[in-house]
């Protein structure tokens, strides 16, 4: 593959990913406050299921819990897709796993052997974050509207383009490699296992990925410590759920649910 040759604009995205037929359209911005944002808009005015957000820059990237996520020019992937799949809005969340295996995927083609998952958003390469995924979703009278899928990838990041705060943390596939990569083919390949894992999820669910999805979070008996937002649990893992929630026993032998928060590892 090529370096990035910095052709990146919106009738190259069309012209690599439209022959995708999860992909009905493509808005591309230059700058934009968050692609979530900017898709949350246009599926509030009636966009299809498979329009795309990219953007070459984000001056509000957006996280969980409202956080950050940088986004600079010229180096990274951040797309957002709107999807209206016909399941419970209970059962959306597990889309964010679906999106963590096809990035998960994605990464193993540059960096096989490196590639893992920190439950629920996290693709790490060497343990280190290059891929964070913000799934947010509307649903009125109990039914689902539409999903944003929303993936921010590191791609072409050198160490020194990182936040200082994020520089023990966070790495980018160039990093990982030792070159740079041509976002085009990247967003290729990402819409390729996107549409792959989404198919599959949408005839069985998160059953059927847990398979593939358990080889890259090897968090089974493991120790963790759950915080969500100003509680903090701590327990062994015991198993991760069909529909992807963690099974955790705490130090008193009860079992816990975990369906939302940050996980840290304690180790065995
Ligand atoms: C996430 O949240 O990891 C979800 C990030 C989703 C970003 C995409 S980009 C396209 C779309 N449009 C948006 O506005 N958002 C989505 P969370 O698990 O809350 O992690 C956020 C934390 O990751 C921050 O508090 C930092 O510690 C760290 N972080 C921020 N920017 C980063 C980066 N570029 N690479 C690695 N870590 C980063």
């Amino acid at each position: 593959m090529a370096a990035d040759p910095g052709e990146f604009n919106r009738v190259t995205l069309l012209e690599c990913l439209k022959q995708r037929p999860i992909i009905t359209d493509v808005h591309y911005y230059e700058e934009v406050d968050s692609t979530n944002t900017m898709a949350c808009r246009l599926a509030l005015g009636g966009a299809r299921e498979g329009e795309v957000v990219v953007a070459d820059a984000q001056i509000k990237g957006r996280g969980r819990l409202n956080r950050a996520w940088q986004s600079p020019h010229g180096m990274n992937l951040y797309t957002s897709t709107i999807l209206r799949p016909k399941i419970e809005p209970a059962v959306a969340p597990q889309m964010t796993l679906m999106a963590g295996l096809a990035v998960a995927d994605l990464f193993s083609l540059f960096c096989p052997g490196s590639v893992s998952i920190k439950w629920p958003n996290d693709v790490l390469l060497k343990g280190r974050k290059a891929c964070g995924i913000l799934t947010e979703m509307k649903s009125a009278a109990g039914s689902l509207e539409f999903v944003i899928l929303g993936i921010g990838l590191n791609i072409n990041m050198n160490r020194e383009d990182f936040d200082p705060s994020l520089r023990e943390t966070a790495t980018s596939l160039k990093m990982e490699t030792g070159k740079a990569w041509n976002r085009l083919d990247v967003i290729s390949k990402q819409f390729d296992l996107l549409e792959k894992w989404y198919k599959i999820f949408l005839k069985e669910g998160f059953s059927g990925l847990r398979k593939d999805w358990m080889r890259y979070a090897d968090i089974l008996g493991k120790r963790i410590r759950v915080a969500y937002k100003d509680e903090f649990q701590t327990g062994i893992v015991t198993g991760i759920d069909e529909d992807g929630t963690i099974l955790m026993q705490d130090e008193s032998g009860a079992s816990h649910r975990v369906i939302a928060g940050d996980v840290h590892l304690l180790g065995r």
